[in-house]
């Protein structure tokens, strides 16, 4: 069994607690799949004020986490063990499927939550050796971007969720969106279930799911459409759903 651990540093450690002690990630933790700390930048501050941020120079309000805090906080949790160290930020490259899938391969993982207006640029060069954004839109603080990061992320170990490989069928680790999911009642204010589901030929039902895969993809999210793997079947379907469309 693949564990992973991951140490979180931040000046909000109380925003951790609840999410990491309720449901798959507390089974994780309890499966001993998960090993998960985190770690106070304010406890290394190193000053009597503890002092985490200053006034950016050049002027335009706002502060910055400084350099020499967030660096010794990095060092003093980091090891010699290459794990990457990884900055949530509204400038990092894109959390996306492939992204959380790479990650959940790795055995540790330092997670870095900025706050305030950024973080000096001086311990991104020195202490980062990556940045991830969860979308473009701004926080108020990284934490809730590394939550995204570490749910994603855990859920991918295998183990961590009920039935084996069920995440193989998820929106996105295909390249396309999923389609619609029915279960008891058969029939729910005037609404039934879509006859093929019920009629017990898996080779249909499995045919059938991944059109309606592809049809709500290409609806709602044509762009993902470019880099998705489709095999014959799949192109045919989708030249059939332009033509449609085109009379
Ligand atoms: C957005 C994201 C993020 C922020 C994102 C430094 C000051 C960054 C507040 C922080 N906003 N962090 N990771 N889209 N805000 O992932």
């Amino acid at each position: 069994m693949k564990a992973i651990k991951i140490d979180v540093l931040t000046l909000f450690p109380d925003m951790f607690s609840a999410v990491m002690s309720e449901s798959m990630m507390w089974k994780a933790r309890d499966q001993g799949l998960l090993d998960f700390q985190v770690h106070d930048i304010r406890d290394y501050a190193g000053n009597r004020q503890r002092k985490v941020d200053d006034a950016p120079y050049g002027g335009g309000g706002g502060m910055i986490l400084k350099a020499d805090v967030l660096t010794r906080a990095i060092e003093a949790v980091k090891a010699e063990d290459g794990a990457p160290v990884i900055l949530l930020s509204p400038q990092g490259r894109l959390l996306r499927h492939e992204v959380a899938s790479e990650l959940s391969q790795q055995p540790r993982l330092i997670l870095v939550c900025g706050h305030y207006e950024g973080v000096d640029e001086r311990a991104i060069e020195l202490a980062i050796n990556d940045e991830i954004s969860i979308g473009d839109y701004v926080l108020t603080g990284g934490e809730l971007a590394a939550l995204v990061l570490i749910d994603a992320v855990v859920r991918l170990i295998p183990g961590v969720l009920g039935a084996e490989g069920a995440q193989q069928r998820d929106s996105h680790a295909d390249g396309a969106l999923e389609g619609p999911h029915y279960t008891r009642p058969s029939a729910f204010r005037g609404l039934g279930v879509p006859a093929v589901l019920t009629s017990g030929h898996h080779a249909e039902v499995d045919r059938w799911r991944r059109r309606q895969a592809l049809k709500r993809t290409w609806e709602r999210r044509p762009d993902l459409l470019l880099n998705a793997p489709l095999d014959d079947d799949d192109r045919a379907y989708l030249a059939q759903l332009e033509d449609a469309a085109g009379d």
